[in-house]
C-alpha cells in the first residue's frame, strides 16, 4: 500500500472524531469544521494512517476544560441554543461572553467544544505517558478564546488545555503559532509565568488586523520581577511574505529560544491561513514553505504536540496539514503530488489536483515586510532572549 509504513525510532499519535466535522458555525461564517472532512480524505487516501497510532478523540468532561475555564462560562455554552440569540432576557449574558457574529451559538456547540478539546487534551496525554513522541489533532488549535470569553472563533482553548496537561510533567514548554493572527489566549493565559514561551508569527496592525495585539514589545508583565517577564516573544509581520524569508525568520527566532529556553516539550499550532490566498489571511506562503515550518520544528527532536487552528480556503487547509501529517511520519518524499483518483470529493482540488499548487503566484500580495524589517525582527528578539536568561 503505498509503501507508507511506521517511522523509524518514534511513534505518532493521531487523534480525529468525525463528529467535530458536522457542525455548522452559519453559511456565510468563514470557519468551515468540513475542513476536516478533507484533511481527513488526503490522509487516508495516501494511506497515512498506516504510520500512526489512531484515537477516536472522546469529549473533554467539564472538569477538564474547567481547568482553564470558568464554571460559569461552561455552564453557559452547555445550556445555550441558538434561540437564545433573539431571546432579550439572554442578551446580557450573550454579550458578557463575547458571543456574536465572530462566535455565534450553534446547534451542538458545547458538543464541538469538547470534541475537539478532548482530541488536544488525549494528544498531550500521549506524549506525557510516553505513548507518543509526536501527537496531532488538526480540529484544535484554538488559540483566542479566553478563560471566561469566546473570542474569534474560538469558544474553548485546547492549546491552553493541553499545554496544562504537559505542565504536569514538563518543567518549561514552548509554544509556536504560525496562524497568521496573534496566539493572544494561549499568551494571556501563560502571561506571568516563566514556565511557556509563547512564540507568535502573526499579520500585526494594531487598529485593522484581528486581534490587535500581539506588538514586538509585548513581552509579558512590565515588572522584572514576575516571573513571567520576556517570556512572551512576538513576531510582527506586514502583509505578502513569502516562504523563503519566512522560513529564514522562523529558524532564526525558534533555534534562539529552544537554545535559551531548553524547553522539554512543544505545542505548535498550524494555522493554515498564513497560507496564500486564504480568505482571511494576507501572507504569500505556499503548501511547502508552511509545512517546512513543521519540519524544522521536528528536527528539534522534543515531544511535540501538533494542532490546527485557522486556515479559510478549505482545500488548501487540507492540503497542506495532509502534507504535514506526512512530514510528521517521515513520508513527505513517499507521497505523490498528484493527488490520489480514490479521494472524495477530489473536484475541490481542480484544476491542478496537485498537493503543491502555487499559492503564491495565484493571488499574489505585495509583500511588505523588508530585509532591513525582519532582520530587525530577529535583533531584537535575540536580545530580549539575552535577558530572558537573568
Ligand atoms: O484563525 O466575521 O475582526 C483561529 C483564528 O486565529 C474581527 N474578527 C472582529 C472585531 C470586529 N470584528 C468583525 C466582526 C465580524 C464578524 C464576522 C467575519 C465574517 C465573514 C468574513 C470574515 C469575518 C472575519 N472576522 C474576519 N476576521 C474576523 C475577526 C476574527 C478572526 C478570527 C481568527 C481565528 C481559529
Ligand atoms: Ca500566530
Ligand atoms: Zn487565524
Amino acid at each position: 500500500h503505498n509503501g507508507i509504513t511506521r517511522p523509524k525510532g518514534y511513534t505518532v499519535s493521531y487523534h480525529a472524531n468525525p463528529a467535530v466535522e458536522a457542525h455548522h458555525f452559519g453559511s456565510s461564517h468563514p470557519m468551515k469544521p468540513w475542513r476536516l472532512v478533507l484533511t481527513k480524505e488526503l490522509v487516508l487516501a495516501y494511506g497515512m494512517h498506516h504510520a500512526m497510532d489512531l484515537y477516536l478523540s472522546r469529549a473533554a468532561t467539564f472538569e477538564e476544560m474547567a481547568e482553564f475555564h470558568t464554571e460559569d462560562y461552561l455552564e453557559f455554552l452547555r445550556q445555550v441554543i441558538p434561540a437564545d440569540m433573539e431571546a432579550a432576557e439572554q442578551s446580557d449574558r450573550i454579550a458578557s461572553y463575547n458571543i456574536g457574529d465572530d462566535c455565534p451559538i450553534f446547534d451542538g456547540l458545547f458538543n464541538y467544544c469538547s470534541l475537539y478539546a478532548g482530541g488536544t487534551v488525549d494528544a498531550a496525554r500521549k506524549l506525557v505517558n510516553n505513548q507518543a513522541d509526536i501527537a496531532i489533532n488538526w480540529s484544535g488549535g484554538l488559540h483566542h478564546a479566553k478563560k471566561t470569553e469566546a473570542s474569534g472563533f474560538c469558544y474553548v482553548n485546547d492549546i491552553v488545555l493541553g499545554i496544562l496537561q504537559l505542565l504536569r510533567f514538563h518543567p518549561r514548554v514552548m509554544y509556536i503559532d504560525i496562524d497568521v493572527h496573534h496566539g493572544d489566549g494561549v499568551e494571556q493565559a501563560f502571561w506571568s509565568t516563566d514556565r511557556v514561551l509563547t512564540v507568535s508569527f502573526h499579520k500585526y496592525d494594531k487598529d485593522n488586523f484581528f486581534p490587535g495585539t500581539g506588538a514586538l514589545d509585548s513581552n509579558g508583565p512590565s515588572h522584572p520581577l514576575n516571573p513571567g517577564s520576556r517570556h512572551a516573544i512576538n513576531v510582527p509581520l506586514n502583509d505578502g511574505i513569502e516562504d523563503g524569508d519566512y522560513l529564514q525568520l522562523f529558524k532564526a527566532v525558534i533555534s534562539s529560544c529552544v537554545e535559551t529556553y531548553n524547553p522539554g516539550a512543544i505545542v505548535l499550532q498550524c494555522g493554515a491561513d498564513s497560507l496564500g490566498c486564504d480568505r482571511l489571511g494576507c501572507f504569500n506562503l505556499n503548501v511547502t514553505g508552511h509545512g517546512a515550518c513543521v519540519a524544522y520544528t521536528k528536527t528539534l527532536g522534543l515531544p511535540m504536540l501538533v494542532v490546527g487552528g485557522g486556515g479559510y480556503t478549505p482545500r488548501n487547509v487540507s492540503r497542506a496539514w495532509a502534507h504535514e501529517t506526512s512530514i510528521l511520519i517521515d513520508a513527505a518524499d513517499k507521497i505523490d503530488p498528484n493527488i490520489p483518483d480514490t479521494v472524495t470529493f477530489r473536484n475541490q482540488f481542480a484544476p491542478d489536483y496537485s498537493l503543491f499548487p502555487p499559492l503564491s503566484e495565484m493571488r499574489k500580495i505585495e509583500n511588505k515586510n523588508s530585509k532591513q524589517y525582519l532582520n530587525n525582527l530577529v535583533a531584537t528578539i535575540r536580545e530580549q532572549l539575552r535577558y530572558m536568561q537573568g
